[in-house]
């Protein structure tokens, strides 16, 4: 197998570089090894899309993908790594330098894009029948790097080198009509493999091109230039990801962008119903059901109206019963800021048929309300358009025959707030489904020294496709699994160190306490909370130069929306605070910060591993869920943070005593924040005032930006939804207090070796295997379909 194997990848790699293997750039094995897996999976995803398309299926619609490398997942998936290994090896070639070459697919923006990717996984290693619809974008998420501290953004054109693992299907292509261009939508398929399984699912990313390969007409009527304008302004649609997360943001190319892959998919679905079951749709909803993630695809409940009424002649009422009974809504946020809301104008212009759909759609709800006796207010609150605005959470509620949260708390808080008005009239249609993340790319892969050890302790790699086995262990074990665990995080931060010295140039201590932040720049999340302690412990050394404390490193990574200023002003004070803190040599023996720039998914799986504290701070009742929190627990860091999200049923998991929890809870905050008055703490709270006027006395410069003295300002007075909103101050002491206890209890190792395997052996329920077969079986009532 492996001499098979050899001569496969020495093909590939050969046509690739048209070069030996040996003289091939690592680049170029990437590249040949690549397509070699892609071609020993082809037989099986073949008979897996027939297996799929006879049955009922799932289709799960998503703006974001944020899939990382692929190489590495597949060779795993396919059990393929130590024959990998070998066969390169043979050449002179080392795997990992290989791996190291492949690009991140940032086709998402944090949290909901990695999501969509980790359930891609858990739906293929289940062998469910389920297809992710999204956008090939040409440019990924930004690259970020830093000037001077301040971020700056860079185009990701990820696939420009050739990218062997979307397969382009030009005879599937569809045509998507805006009232002024029509668009050709080709279809790119990944192929998504899964653990000890033949089957292998698809992920299809449409690509826009334009309708004819060139405007002969134009061109010889000497509008040349207009004819290739023409051109570029379709291959717009899908040039770029926006990179907001959390602010809507009304832009028409966006609208396009989401109307564009939900009309291309909902065409080839309803063909492929009539293709197995022929032209009467009435049935449609029992073959096929669509989750859709947050509100990015809610175009699709018009547009599969529009085509169930307009291109297959049903009525209003047989085709609305058919979307009622296909839709499924996912929401992902609480914040007011991030609902989206269209003008109608847009809709207008862009696509009048789904305007008419919409206010259709519209008027039948009054109706329907009025019918219940819901008082006018009520409706006018609720109703799909108001004023001139489609709401597009309010259309997927309505028409939606689930709606559900992404953990315990934030459903509740859906229920009783965001969307009570229609948890009263439709409780049924609500139900939680808590977030997991795939035990195979954030255990198994990143961290294979964990991965021997469970494996041994167990007996089995079955912990891999089942994590809850690991449940059984928490207490069956001795001292020398303890100590292993000690030894293989060290050797996980001796790599990362090493690891943050070549890509940041700083030099890390792996005995420090590796203290780590890694998400989305937002306040809510508070990366300032956790700022301001690292400068007020840089305060306390400075003060009192032979203070004992634990060494430690503070690690960050994240990324600002590109017009999230604040945001950006918040990044900017960090890298101030590394650069004081990592020069003065009173104190960078103890304490060190990295700010980690580019913060993607490969970049995870490298700092995870080494973590021995994960943040997850945000102020009570924001965070949806989180999933970062997840990969921690599962590499044993522990948790220090708030009683938000999922961290409330990881507490709830490992207990008081293998967690740190600080802070306001989301049932207290409202009457806290009623006389809430920050400069109380300021005055009060011991070292908090020096820490704020850092800000702006001259002990950090943000170069005559204002931007540090807008942080202080934004803290301290009143502004729109009154000071510091997010209550920074309101919980910087307890953050303080639970934050030097954890420093303090890391010295005993064993003690905190056992809390990090209580981690580690309860994350079982934060599988997305979990998550997902609760949607399966809940939700969707899809049963496996098993291909050979
Ligand atoms: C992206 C684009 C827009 Cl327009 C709005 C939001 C986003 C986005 O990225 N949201 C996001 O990531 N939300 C997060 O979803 C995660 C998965 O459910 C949650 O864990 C997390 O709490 C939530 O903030």
């Amino acid at each position: 197998m492996t001499q098979d194997l050899a001569s496969a990848i020495a093909f590939q790699v050969r046509s690739t570089s048209g070069r030996s293997v040996t003289a091939s750039t690592p680049m170029e094995v990437w590249q040949g090894l690549s397509a070699a897996v892609v071609g020993h999976v082809a037989d099986d995803w073949q008979a897996t899309d027939a297996a799929y398309k006879a049955g009922r299926q799932e289709h799960y619609f998503s703006a974001e993908f944020l899939m990382g490398r692929a190489l590495l997942n597949n060779l795993s998936n396919l059990g393929l790594i130590d024959q990998t290994r070998e066969a390169l090896a043979t050449f002179g070639i080392d795997l990992s330098q290989v791996l190291e070459q492949e690009p991140d697919a940032a086709l998402g923006n944090g949290g909901l894009g990695r999501l969509a990717a980790c359930f891609l996984d858990s739906c293929a290693t289940l062998e469910l029948p389920v297809t992710g619809y999204g956008i090939l974008y040409r440019y990924g998420l930004f690259k970020q790097l830093f000037d001077n501290g301040f971020q700056t953004e860079h185009p990701d054109p990820w696939m420009e080198e050739g990218y062997p693992f979307v397969i382009r299907r030009e005879e599937q292509q569809r045509i998507v009509r805006y009232a002024d261009m029509w668009v050709r939508a080709i279809p790119h398929d990944m192929p998504i493999t899964g653990y000890g399984t033949r089957n292998v699912g698809t992920l299809r990313l449409w690509k826009a091109e334009p309708m004819e390969q060139f405007d002969y007409q134009a061109f010889n009527s000497q509008h040349f230039t207009d004819a290739i304008v023409e051109r570029e302004r379709t291959s717009d649609i899908s040039r770029v990801l926006y990179p907001n997360d959390t602010t809507f943001e009304g832009k028409v190319l966006r609208v396009r962008q989401q109307y564009f892959f939900c009309s291309a998919s909902l065409q080839e679905i309803v063909d492929n119903y009539i293709a197995h079951r022929g032209e009467d749709l009435t049935d449609f909803a029992t073959y096929n059901s669509i989750q859709l993630n947050d509100t990015h695809p809610v175009l699709s409940i018009p547009e599969l109206m529009r085509i169930l009424l307009d291109e297959h002649g049903m009525g209003w009422d047989a085709a609305w019963d058919v979307v009622t009974h296909t839709f499924a809504y996912t929401n992902h946020t609480v914040l007011a800021e991030a609902l989206e809301k269209w003008e109608m104008q847009i809709f207008d212009r862009l696509f009048p048929r789904i305007s008419e759909i919409v206010r259709e759609i519209d008027r039948r709800f009054r109706e329907d309300m009025n019918n219940r006796g819901l008082d006018g207010q009520t409706i006018e609150y609720m109703a799909p358009v108001s004023g001139n605005q489609v709401r597009m959470a309010w259309i997927a509620c309505y028409a939606s025959y689930s709606i559900n949260g992404v953990a315990a708390l934030h459903t509740e808080i859906i229920k009783r707030e965001t969307l009570k008005e229609w948890h009263a009239i439709w409780p049924e249609r609500f139900n939680n489904k808590t977030n997991g993340v795939t035990p195979r790319r954030w255990l198994n892969q990143c961290n294979p020294r964990l991965a021997a050890l469970l494996t041994e302790v167990t007996g089995s790699d079955a912990w891999v496709k089942d994590l809850s086995v690991l449940a059984d262990y928490t207490d069956a074990v001795d001292d020398s699994v303890y100590d292993r665990i000690n030894e293989i995080k060290h050797a996980n931060k001796v790599d990362f160190a090493s690891w943050v010295a070549e890509r940041e140039g700083v030099e890390i201590d792996p005995d420090a306490i590796f203290d780590v932040q890694i998400k989305r720049l937002h306040e809510y999340k508070r990366q300032l909370l956790n700022a301001f302690y690292v400068l007020d412990l840089y305060f306390r050394i400075k003060d009192e130069p032979t203070l004992d404390v634990p060494k430690r490193v503070f690690v960050f990574g994240a990324k600002a929306a590109p017009g999230y200023i604040r945001a950006k002003a918040i990044i900017k004070f960090i890298n101030e605070v590394a650069r004081l803190v990592n020069s003065d040599e009173d104190v960078n023996s103890r304490i060190k910060v990295v700010f980690v720039h580019n913060y993607n998914v490969s970049p995870a799986e490298h700092i995870i591993p080494a973590a021995d504290v994960s943040e997850q701070i945000s102020m009570a009742g924001k965070e949806a869920s989180g999933t970062s929190n997840m990969k921690f627990m599962m590499n044993g860091a522990l948790t220090l943070g708030t009683l938000d999200g999922a961290n409330v049923e990881i507490l709830d998991a490992v207990g008081d005593e293998n967690a740190y929890i600080f802070g306001a809870t989301e049932e207290q905050l409202p009457s806290l924040k009623r006389d809430y008055d920050p400069r109380w703490h300021y005055e009060n709270v011991p070292g908090l005032k020096r820490v704020i006027d850092a800000l702006t006395d001259g002990t950090l410069d943000d170069n005559g930006s204002g931007w540090f003295h807008d942080l202080r300002q934004s803290l301290m007075e009143p502004g729109w939804e009154g000071p510091d909103v997010y209550y920074v101050l309101g919980d910087f002491e307890s953050y303080r207090d639970v934050k030097d206890k954890m420093a303090a209890d890391h010295a005993d190792s064993r003690g905190w070796a056992r809390k990090a395997w209580v981690n580690i052996t309860k994350s079982g329920r934060f599988s997305s295997d979990r998550t997902i077969r609760d949607y399966a079986e809940q939700v969707w009532k899809l049963d496996p379909v098993k291909v050979k």
